[in-house]
């Protein structure tokens, strides 16, 4: 089998390495070394000139980085990629690389909390405008692009709400004028959505969440359909703005990434099993989990992702101190923001991940005070749906006291 022929699962073990190259060795070695020795003054100006291949210091590339980006760009059907310290490192990256100052960025509905303050933060410096729209039909798309429109930013899955963005539709009009798609695909992995073959041109991850899968790591990917853009990036934003990742980090992912498909897998059947089972609650007002026929974006989720995700959103019957009880009454399922984790993890977006946008925007964005994200985990399913349905259970005694 050719190179580029490999099957998912195959790949993700074994692309962008080559034990030959280093004596054998079956796992990739941690080079945690921060700069290269250079035989001679010759080699290394060479090296600078870029007349001489090889590595200089680290934040310029490391070579356990980049199997871990050869192994990225190849899982996203991209031409490269580039590793950064976090999911927000890789974001402005991009969107420093994209746009300058007076640009405007027309956004998915709805984005991560942090991913809205970079946004604030560009307008209130750059004077980078943004917009929230519904992409689902090409004639909204159109009408708000501007003449200074210079990238379209995704979220599909959208953070919390899970709302789908039909990605073939919204890069077929930006195709139109020219205008690059950065997507960002944490929510999926590679494994269950592939945007760049979709017409994206950028895809970015938070490696933090279902790259990473094991919650030891805070890292972010870049994943570009041209070379050329992205060893521009890599020798100006990347190298001068400076959020790399470090060796051991990258160490840490290509370790996890072998596992992907195995734990997508779990995550996938073990919330799908736990919306069926939230989706009869009488306490659940209403669930957001595409893999529901009833969910909005249930046919853009059939075609577009392999599988349904394992995060599911959900609105308690009630108030916000009744969704923050029931967090509080969960044993197993532990209070935290991330995701994407072996351990299933809950969290109140409304007062934590997306406390930072403002309560009109956010509702808006469908961010309610009683939305609970849970992300499911690899634990037994049983498991998962005992510890709910004792929280639910307290708080329906709370709720109707015995007398
Ligand atoms: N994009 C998405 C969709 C995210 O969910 C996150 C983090 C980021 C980018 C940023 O990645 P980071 O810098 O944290 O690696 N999302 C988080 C969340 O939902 N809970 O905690 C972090």
């Amino acid at each position: 089998m050719g190179k580029g022929k490999k099957r998912f699962e195959t790949s993700v073990i074994h692309d962008g390495y080559d034990s030959a190259e280093h004596f054998g060795s079956l796992a990739p070695p941690l080079y945690q070394t921060s700069t290269f020795t250079f035989a001679n003054a010759q080699q290394g100006e060479q090296r600078f000139a870029g007349e001489e291949e090889g590595y200089i210091y680290s934040r310029l590339g490391n070579p356990t980085v980049r199997i871990l980006e050869e192994r990225m760009a190849s899982l996203e059907k991209g031409e490269s990629a580039l590793a950064f310290g976090s999911g927000m490192a890789a974001v402005s990256a991009v969107l420093f690389h994209l746009i300058k100052s007076g640009d405007h960025i027309l956004c998915s509905r709805g984005v991560y909390g942090c991913t809205f303050g970079l946004l604030e933060m560009l307008k209130e410096k750059f004077q980078i405008e943004h917009d929230f729209i519904d992409m689902s039909t090409e004639e909204g798309i159109r009408s708000l692009i501007a003449p200074n429109t210079s990238c379209i930013y995704i979220e599909t899955p959208i953070n919390p709400t899970m709302e789908l963005i039909d990605l073939a539709l919204v890069c077929k009009v930006a195709g139109e004028f020219n205008i690059p798609v950065v997507v960002d695909n944490t929510f999926c992995s590679p494994y269950l959505q592939q945007p760049i073959p979709l017409g994206a041109n950028y895809v970015v991850h938070s490696a933090t969440k279902y790259i990473c899968g094991h919650g030891d790591v805070v890292g972010g990917i870049l994943i570009g359909d041209s070379l050329e853009q992205m060893n521009h990036i890599r020798m100006t934003t990347q190298k001068d703005i400076g959020g790399i990742m470090s060796p051991f980090d990258a160490w840490l992912l290509i370790r996890g990434l072998k596992t992907l498909p195995v734990r997508m897998d779990r995550h996938c059947e073990n919330a799908a099993k736990i919306a069926m089972y939230l989706s009869n609650h009488q306490l659940v007002k209403k669930i957001h989990f595409p893999g529901l026929e009833d969910h909005q974006s249930y046919a853009i989720a059939s075609s577009q992702m392999l599988q349904y995700g394992g995060l599911i959103s959900f609105e308690i019957d009630g108030t916000k101190e009744m969704a923050q009880q029931f967090m509080n009454e969960l044993g197993m399922v532990k209070i935290a923001v991330s995701l994407g984790d072996a351990e299933s993890l809950i969290q109140h977006p409304a007062t934590m991940t997306h406390s930072i946008i403002p309560v009109d925007v956010r509702a808006k964005m469908g961010i309610t005070d009683t939305l609970l994200r849970l992300s499911v985990g690899l634990e037994a399913w049983e498991d998962i749906c005992e510890d709910l349905d004792q929280a639910f259970q307290k708080l329906k005694d709370m709720a109707m006291p015995a007398t």
